[in-house]
């Protein structure tokens, strides 16, 4: 046992006492704004930075959040959130890493600190190449490291050898050149977050409506009478989306929260946007009923709500339960889906579910209540082995009332990263469709690599057995935020050059090839100068809106390029002979975007849409009620109810989820501010019974022992046991730090995405 117990895994060091007590404020209030007023002067923006504010998501001047995905709200002046100001104040800081920085310290030194003070060195300045005679990073002209790049991929046997990763933080005029420098290359290797994210979704969505995404808009969320929230903590990770979820409550609309926790959102909140309700502590509700479902049990509890609508259509066939018309004109595979939904029992549901049945009866009833409904969720859902399934599940129940491509109803996916579904859109996709290369190579005159590329998790396998020689990352911590920690980082020693473009020092700079690049880029918050003047890019939202940001503030550094300007110069020392214009591309990004008009679908006169307050939502059929699906209607699916109990009784199911004040692999504290826990983040939450059955009292020291499907085991030592209300066998902890429980193997067969939500766990007092 450590002497001096660690309390802050990857967050900021810290000796004062932790602490856990329920949380009985509503969201977003008061300890919002304290909380920010306290990171801005932190940073020593404080003037600066409420300035910057101001244009932030302005639907004509501004720069688009780089937090969330959720889209901006028209109706509201400031449409900014605490969790949103925290995260480009992070960007704006005044700290700089600069060459002596790397000179004073060593790469075998700075892999001792904690992640959150790398990240709070402040921003990289200039090109660092790793020296291995002295261990540090040394300054490298961007030529050079250009030229780096070009060698070691040319170098390669092919270019299958290769992998480009992305976060989801890439602006679409990257994002395109991105693809378009692999595709030239060779290879379909563009693995990305959303491999860890949303995957499921957009593979569930394809198969039943051919379309990965979400068929509402923002509009729909105004017009909905019931809202279905499932596995998504709002107030943390999406809190502009507690403005909605208040205003449907107020209008009398249904919204229940379905969650193994109680998050902050199923409470109530005081609206950001309203200084009235902020001045006088007045609360709005944000749920009118609140599930504890089991982990991995939604699709048992939809389809319950599935079972009660047809019992409701036999006991009154004329009552409305099903849209006769819409299945009848718009849907397949109707008879078999009805088929799997009778033969499965209601004691099987209630108990895969861990939901009674009549509470899933009373929330059936809502839904039959309910003229316009629409389903929403995130990661609760799709990091689970039955994310595609269950994603599905949700499609079949709105088509049986024909809650698709209408107003007021539909699937509503909340995404990630603030232009995850963006990357998505302009090509980031390691098994693109025919069409979409067809028309790259049309435009582009080139021809695309047909073979399927690598995800993330065959991208770490890759690495590991050898096939995988070059790593290039465009944003993010590859290493942090992959499952299994110690694999994944020996994966990446493993290659002949890791490139990392970031903005920030992090945890992926230290974990390198034998030869190594940081290539520091400007932030979205940053003027982009080019050869005919200031450029902006565009991002997609949740909602398929997509909107131009342009940066307002002096660059962190003179010596940083776009990642437009990063990504032309590494390609043009990959392919010297390319006839694509990369050089002209850069000079000006209205020749990157006409270029994007002609190969992506609803991109026709993307340039003028784009300079159009509020910009432009890309047009989707589904929501058109056309669907291009094999047969031409939306599809029902037909699984079978997953068994989501483990098979040994003293197991428990494991979730690795973000605190509320983290993004992603980036920590700012040790506090957890609506789960009421502080100073603490090497902890494990569960079930007052678990607890009792294994000793433990409250604080208590654990280990937790994860094992995977291919039999090997993964542990943690010294987490502290911490009483939550979950359901019985199930518990919960903190992202990244527990990404060391997760296998290799462990990943879904139906999305491929790491079972990020589903780790299989023993808990023993340590010792
Ligand atoms: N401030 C902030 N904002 C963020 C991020 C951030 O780190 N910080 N990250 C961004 C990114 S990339 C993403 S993808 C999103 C993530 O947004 P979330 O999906 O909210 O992320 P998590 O913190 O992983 O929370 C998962 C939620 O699912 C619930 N859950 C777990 N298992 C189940 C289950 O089996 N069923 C159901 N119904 N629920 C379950 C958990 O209790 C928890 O409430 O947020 C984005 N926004
Ligand atoms: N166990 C577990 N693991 C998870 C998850 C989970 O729920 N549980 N969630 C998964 C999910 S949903 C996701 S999306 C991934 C997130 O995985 P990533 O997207 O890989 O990780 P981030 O922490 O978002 O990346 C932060 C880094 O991005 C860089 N950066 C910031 N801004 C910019 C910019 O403008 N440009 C560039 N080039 N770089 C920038 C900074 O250097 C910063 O250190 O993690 C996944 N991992
Ligand atoms: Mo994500």
């Amino acid at each position: 046992m450590p002497d001096i117990p660690r309390q802050g895994g990857f967050g900021p060091t810290t000796s004062r006492p932790w602490s856990s007590k329920p949380y009985h404020h509503p969201a977003a209030a008061w300890g919002a704004a304290r909380s920010v007023a306290k990171v801005l002067i932190k940073e020593r923006e404080l003037i600066k930075g409420s300035a910057a504010m101001l244009t932030m998501n302005h639907p004509v001047r501004g720069f688009d959040c780089p937090g969330c995905a959720w889209p901006d709200d028209k109706g509201v002046a400031l449409d900014i959130c605490e969790n949103g100001i925290k995260h480009v104040t992070w960007e704006m800081t005044p700290k700089r890493v600069d060459r002596e920085f790397f000179a004073s310290h060593s790469v075998t030194d700075l892999a001792t600190w904690n992640d959150h003070d790398l990240e709070d060195q402040g921003r990289l300045t200039e090109p660092m190449s790793y020296d291995e005679a002295t261990d540090r990073y040394v300054p490298i002209t961007w030529d050079d490291a250009f030229a780096m790049v070009g060698d070691e991929l040319r170098a390669l046997d092919t270019p299958h050898a290769a992998a480009f990763y992305t976060s989801g933080r890439l602006s679409n005029e990257a994002t395109f050149l991105y693809q378009l420098w692999a595709r030239e290359f060779g290879t379909n290797n563009v693995p990305d977050c959303s491999n860890m994210c949303h995957e499921a979704s957009g593979r569930a969505l394809n198969a039943s409506i051919a379309s990965g995404k979400g068929t509402v808009s923002l509009a729909d969320w105004d017009e909905c009478t019931a809202l279905f929230v499932l596995g998504v903590n709002a107030a943390s990770n999406a809190p502009r989306m507690l403005t909605s979820l208040a205003h449907a409550v107020k209008r009398g609309a249904q919204v229940v929260h379905i969650n193994p926790m109680t998050e902050a959102a199923a409470t109530r909140t005081i609206v950001p946007h309203e200084i009235g309700q902020m001045a006088t502590f007045q609360a709005t509700d944000t749920s009118t009923m609140n599930v504890q479902v089991r982990p991995g049990g939604d699709l048992a509890l939809i389809r319950g709500m599935a079972k009660a609508v047809f019992e409701a259509e036999d006991a009154d066939p004329h009552g409305g339960a099903l849209d006769h018309d819409f299945l009848e004109r718009f849907t397949d595979g109707f008879d078999d889906y009805r088929a799997v939904v009778d033969t499965v029992s209601w004691a099987e549901l209630a108990k895969q579910a861990g939901v009674s049945e009549k509470q899933i009866r009373e929330i059936a009833q809502i839904y039959l209540d309910s003229p316009r409904s629409i389903i929403s969720w995130c990661l609760g859902v799709t990091q689970h082995e039955h994310g595609v399934d269950t994603v599905r599940e949700f499609t079949n129940l709105l088509l049986l009332r024909g809650n698709i491509g209408r107003e007021g109803a539909g699937p509503s996916p909340i995404r990630g990263h603030s232009n995850v579904q963006g990357n998505r859109t302009c090509g980031i996709d390691h098994n693109p469709s025919e069409r979409f290369l067809a028309a790259l190579d049309a435009e582009c005159g080139i021809v695309s690599p047909r073979k399927p590329g690598l995800d993330t998790v065959k991208t770490i396998q890759g690495m590991n057995d050898g096939s995988v020689r070059v790593f290039v990352a465009l944003g993010g911590n590859f290493v942090l935020a992959a499952p299994d920690t110690k694999y994944t980082a020996q994966g990446l020693r493993k290659c002949d050059l890791t490139v990392q473009v970031s903005t920030k020092l992090n945890r992926s700079h230290l974990v390198h090839g034998r030869r190594a690049l940081i290539l520091p880029c400007l932030g979205r918050s940053e003027r982009d100068e080019q050869e005919t003047g200031r450029q902006g890019v565009s991002c997609e939202d949740a909602m398929s809106n997509v909107q131009l940001s342009v940066g307002k503030k002096k660059p962190a550094s003179r010596h940083l390029r776009s990642e437009p300007a990063i990504l032309s110069g590494m390609a043009r020392a990959t392919l010297p002979d390319s006839a694509t214009p990369w050089e002209g591309y850069v000079a000006d990004y209205d020749r990157i975007r006409d270029s994007m008009s002609r190969v992506l679908p609803g991109f026709d006169g993307f340039n003028d849409l784009v300079k159009q307050p509020m910009g432009f939502r890309i047009p989707q059929a589904a929501r058109e009620r056309i669907f291009h699906t094999p047969s031409g209607r939306a599809e029902f699916s037909h699984a079978p109810v997953p068994n989501a109990i483990p098979v040994d009784a003293d197991v428990l199911v494991l979730q690795t989820m973000r605190s509320h004040d983290q993004w992603n692999t980036t920590i700012y504290s040790s506090d957890d501010r609506y789960r009421g826990v502080k100073n603490l983040r090497e902890l494990v939450f569960m079930n007052a019974d678990d607890m009792r059955d294994r000793g433990l009292s409250e604080g208590a020291f654990v280990d937790i022992v994860s094992t995977s499907r291919d039999g090997t085991q993964r542990s943690l030592t010294h987490y502290r046991a911490i009483t939550y209300d979950l359901p019985v066998g199930a518990a919960a902890g903190y992202m990244p730090e527990m990404n060391a429980l997760v296998g290799a193997a462990d990943y879904s067969t139906q999305s491929d995405q790491p079972l990020m939500k589903n780790i299989l766990v023993r808990i023993v007092a340590s010792t």
